[in-house]
């Protein structure tokens, strides 16, 4: 089972892969603002969470792994690469996380933040912030880099096969899923673009701060917990 949630004050997509047999279940970007929702349909699918796994630290909203493992004794996941310490598990490009029998697998694709990463399922895959539908993050902060991000879409997701399914991290404009032959074939940003003429496009975007920056950064680094706070009531 597979269900794509969306959380309207952020853009930000959220997905939830079930395993129908052993009834085991993962979320992908869970936010903060949205945890009764997930408790709510976690019990109505009478489902076991397993695991909560970021695609990066987010800039503008707070996760809600940290609460998840709190109410449900779950593992949260995160790279390496994002000094996110206090997730239980610190993954790396290549690693597999299991719920039944489903494999979820690690692809790092950093360039909007070093420590983005990919998730592959199936015949889908969670591109974060690095590959948004006709779109890509932002490189302009939390050690963003454009080469690097045109590398991590070029060498990794576009080797993917084209019917792969696309769900982004975000999107501002209404659309749900794409795939990566369309984004090969007409993603503004990279049909046709070199790398230096992605690098240049991503200099010239000039976007404002993300609203949330200077709470989400360091409260995701946390899981979006205190457990200090929590621990003295
Ligand atoms: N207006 C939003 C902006 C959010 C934002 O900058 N989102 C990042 C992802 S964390 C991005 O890469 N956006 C791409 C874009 O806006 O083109 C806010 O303040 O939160
Ligand atoms: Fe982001």
């Amino acid at each position: 089972m597979f269900k794509q949630l969306f959380d309207t004050e952020s853009s930000t997509f959220t997905y939830l892969i079930v395993d129908d047999i052993s009834k085991e279940a993962l979320l992908i970007d869970p936010v903060d603002s949205q945890l009764q929702v997930y408790i709510d349909l976690l019990s109505s699918l009478d489902v076991t969470l397993k695991y909560a796994l970021e695609t990066h630290v987010h800039a503008d909203h707070v996760t809600a792994s940290g609460k998840l493992r709190q109410q449900f004794g779950i593992q949260t996941a995160v790279s390496q690469q994002c000094g996110a310490t206090a997730a239980d598990i610190q993954l790396n490009d290549g690693d597999t996380l299991i719920v039944g029998q489903q494999t979820i697998r690690v692809i790092a694709t950093p360039g909007h933040t070093a420590g983005s990463v990919s998730y592959q399922w199936q015949d889908r895959v969670f591109t974060g912030d690095a590959l948004l539908i006709n779109g890509c993050g932002r490189t302009d902060f939390q050690g963003g880099d454009a080469g690097t991000l045109y590398d991590s879409i070029t060498h990794r997701l576009f080797t993917l096969p084209n019917e792969t399914l696309v769900y982004p991290g975000h999107d501002y404009q209404g659309r749900w899923v794409s795939c990566i032959g369309q984004e090969k074939a007409i993603n503004p940003r990279l049909a046709g673009k070199t790398r230096d003429a992605f690098i240049s496009i991503m200099q010239q975007l000039n976007l404002p701060k993300p609203k949330m920056i200077d709470i989400a950064v360091p409260a995701n680094r946390k899981c979006g917990v205190d457990e200090e706070t929590v621990l003295q009531g």
